[in-house]
């Protein structure tokens, strides 16, 4: 039996070389070459073409290439075997340094002095105290514990809001979609962290964003589709918002067209806030295909909405 491979979009050499050294006894098939689609038993996937997991049929589990689950959510035809999501301690790490990172530089003004500088204009700036600046992530699953508890650890007043209740030192929460606007009226910062579903899309529109207080900022590093972007690029136009840090759009790359790219008081990033490391991401996925293979539990399994609907 083989494991099926497609990291689509990224290299895939790096983690067939893992494969062969790790699972010697598992041939891998780097996707479309698939001499023949009964050996597979395991797809090791990420963005795969929607359709193509249904041609094997003694596929066995699919284990996902990245953390986020809205690609396969979306998957019209997803065979009934397990999903198991990656969850790499390293992206969880490097998320949550970027979330602080961007917390640092809005709450000190680093873009205002990097401008004074410039200029060569000395004048220092009064802060609010970082124990009273509010940082508040939206979204307190696995990585968006972490990003809160290294806000609070940066010193800042870490806050959290999630669909269902969540309790974490530290960090005040507020939880359901009636504490969502409460959530935002007390905030300076807001981390979305929020997976991307039927019930997150545009969740962040105009009205929503309005409940910030004036002069907050947004940093967005889960998926950009749950924010309304004309809302978000008004309210950063008037100033209601001051500035933002997106790691994440509903097209990606971003269109050269988009006003973002072209925004002051807006920063871009790659989709690079938590990438995937081969020398990292393979335990999991590895460990994974062990348990499976002793018919032990993978972890973390993931109900996709097509499974929870038909049990
Ligand atoms: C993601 C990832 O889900 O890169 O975006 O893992």
């Amino acid at each position: 039996m083989a494991i099926l491979l497609n990291n689509m979009g990224f290299e895939n050499q790096p983690w067939a070389d893992v494969f062969a050294d790790e699972l010697p006894d598992m041939p891998v098939h780097v996707w479309p070459e698939v001499p023949d689609p009964a050996q597979i038993k395991y797809a090791v996937v990420w963005k795969h073409p929607h359709g193509d997991l249904r041609r094997y049929p003694n596929l066995q589990a699919i284990l996902l290439l990245g953390a986020g689950t809205d690609h396969i959510d979306a998957e019209p035809d997803l065979p009934k075997v397990p999903v198991v999501r990656l969850l790499d301690p390293d992206v969880g790490n490097d998320m949550a340094q970027y979330a602080l990172y961007w917390a640092m530089h809005f709450h000190r003004r680093y873009e205002d002095y990097r401008q004074q500088a410039q200029r060569a204009e000395w004048q220092a700036h009064e802060v609010t105290r970082s124990k009273e600046f509010r940082v508040t992530v939206l979204g307190l699953g696995i990585i968006g514990q972490e990003v809160a508890q290294r806000i609070a650890g940066g010193g800042f007043c870490a806050q959290g809001w999630n669909r269902s209740p969540r309790q974490i030192e530290g960090v005040k929460t507020w939880h359901g979609a009636g504490e969502l606007s409460e959530a935002l009226q007390h905030s300076d910062v807001v981390v979305n962290c929020l997976p991307l579903n039927d019930s997150t899309r545009h969740l962040l529109n105009r009205q929503r964003l309005s409940a910030l207080p004036k002069g907050a900022f947004l940093i967005n590093i889960s998926r950009g589709a749950v924010i309304d972007d004309d809302g978000l690029i008004e309210l950063l136009n008037d100033g209601h918002v001051s500035g933002a840090a997106l790691d994440c759009f509903a097209q990606e790359p971003l269109p050269q067209e988009s006003p973002y790219w072209r925004m002051p008081n807006v920063y871009v990033t790659p989709h690079m806030s938590g990438s995937t490391y081969v020398k990292s991401a393979s335990r999991p996925v590895v460990e994974n295909i062990r348990r499976l293979e002793k018919g032990d539990v993978p972890q973390p399994i993931h109900l996709p909405p097509q499974h929870a609907a038909s049990t």
